[in-house]
């Protein structure tokens, strides 16, 4: 039988997982796309044209057909099965509680697993009271759950059905990276299923063993920073505050319009930032982008930044260092019209470091960068592009390989 489709997405993802366990268990023949990169693929103008929301996996039929979200690809792929019934439930009963337990796992259990671990990860800012409130959610669901499965093996009948798949997939992370021990023995129902169904032959094949969570995540460091003194411009006019009627400060306080960056005042530069990251974007680093770099580079207008994270010691696996990264670029989207760089993580699963360089507009560390909550969790150092040591520090840095790198580059990211 030909391929139904394409499951489109990084393979390696509990989202993803879905759409195959499914395709295993019914002998559905569907491709996926191994080498899928991640925040590149899926923000193609093409990719973007077809499925505008820019998540994974969505799906691409054979006969043109896109489909996106994780669990209607899992209940499309059940669907072109003869056998289709043996998941997607024989009864109308059996099919409606298919469908209340898939939206009890995308409605409650898929954003209180999320919303615990990206802060954690440092793909979000660490606000414990806002953490606190969603492991508490976190851990309500769970609760449901484990009353639930008190005397069940399988969700929907005596049988496994599709919505063991989706539920066992949106709790897989939490399993992983999240549910310590202790917290297994309180919710020792959905434990004892969570592990039944990862040890079926259909999920093993595709997700391969799961290995349970021995220590929780923690949170990033805190961005340690100084209080900023309020310098006396800044305070606010209390005398003629008082004297306005409630309904201008109303007015007053009401979203005010972007102030123009400092940065728009400084003189003209010959180098187009956009330029560089669409000749970096669209050629080999090395030679090419870091030849144009150094002809077009503009002294004058821009300064160069090396970038190291104050708390490497601190830093443990290896994915979990590159997300912090991304959370910081994620913070950093003020400054994205005036700064380009690249992050890397080097090293091992429990010794790496972040390390990198930047380029800013300006001669200073500009507002739109240190404003970032987390800035002060780096040491920026004003970097010699003139020097031939650091210019081959940026050139292996920007290319994330080539013996000026401190230590073996895992991974990284690009901040354009
Ligand atoms: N409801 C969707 C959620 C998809 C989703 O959030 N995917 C993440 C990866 S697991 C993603 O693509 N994130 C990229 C982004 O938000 O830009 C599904 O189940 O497929």
């Amino acid at each position: 039988m030909a391929p139904i489709g394409t499951l489109i997405g990084p393979t390696v993802n509990s989202r993803n997982y879905k759409a195959r366990i499914v395709a295993h268990v019914l002998g559905v023949d569907l491709e996926t796309t191994p080498s899928f990169q991640m925040g590149v693929d899926n923000k193609t103008p093409e990719f973007l044209a077809k499925y505008p929301a820019g998540k994974v996996p969505v799906f691409e039929g054979a006969d043109g057909f896109q489909l996106t979200d994780s669990s209607a690809i899992a209940n499309y792929v059940a669907s072109k099965s003869p056998n289709s019934a043996q998941l997607l439930g024989e009864t109308d009963e059996e099919r409606a509680l298919i469908l209340q337990y898939t939206f009890f796992a995308e409605s409650e259990l898929a954003p209180t697993v999320a919303g615990v671990l990206q802060p954690l990860l440092g793909v979000t800012p660490f606000i414990k009271p806002a953490f606190q409130a969603v492991e508490e959610q976190h851990f309500r669901f769970l609760g449901v759950l484990n009353t639930i499965l008190l005397d069940k093996t399988f969700l929907v009948g005596e049988r496994l059905t599709i919505a063991d798949i989706i539920v066992t997939c949106n709790l897989t992370m939490s399993f992983k990276l999240f549910l310590t021990a202790d917290d297994r023995k309180k919710y020792r129902n959905v434990t004892r299923y969570f592990k039944t169904m990862v040890n079926q032959p259909a999920f093993k094949a595709v997700m391969g063993n799961v290995e349970l969570c021995e220590k929780r995540v923690q949170p990033p460091a805190p961005a340690k920073k100084e209080k900023k003194e309020k310098k006396p411009a800044e305070q606010p006019k209390k005398a003629e505050k008082k004297e306005k009627p409630a309904k201008v400060e109303e007015e007053e306080e009401a979203p005010k319009p972007k102030p123009k960056s400092k940065l728009e005042s400084l003189p003209e530069t010959s180098m187009k930032l956009d330029d560089w990251k669409r000749f970096y974007s669209n050629n080999d680093t090395k030679p090419d982008a870091m030849e144009w770099l150094w002809k077009n580079y503009d002294a004058e207008g821009y300064s160069f930044w090396k970038v190291e994270y104050k708390y490497n010691d601190e830093l443990t696996k290896l994915f979990m260092t590159n997300n912090l990264i991304g959370g910081f670029f994620s913070r950093l989207e003020r400054a994205r019209k005036y700064a380009f760089g690249n992050l890397l993580t080097l090293g091992k699963d429990d010794d790496n470091m972040i390390w990198g360089y930047f380029i800013v507009r300006g001669k200073e560390i500009p507002e739109e960068v240190t404003d970032a909550a987390d800035f002060e969790s780096f040491e920026w150092t004003a970097a010699d592009h003139t020097d031939p040591k650091t210019r081959a520090e940026i050139e292996d840095c920007f290319a994330w390989e080539g013996p000026a790198l401190p230590r073996e580059c895992y991974d990284g990211k690009t901040f354009k």
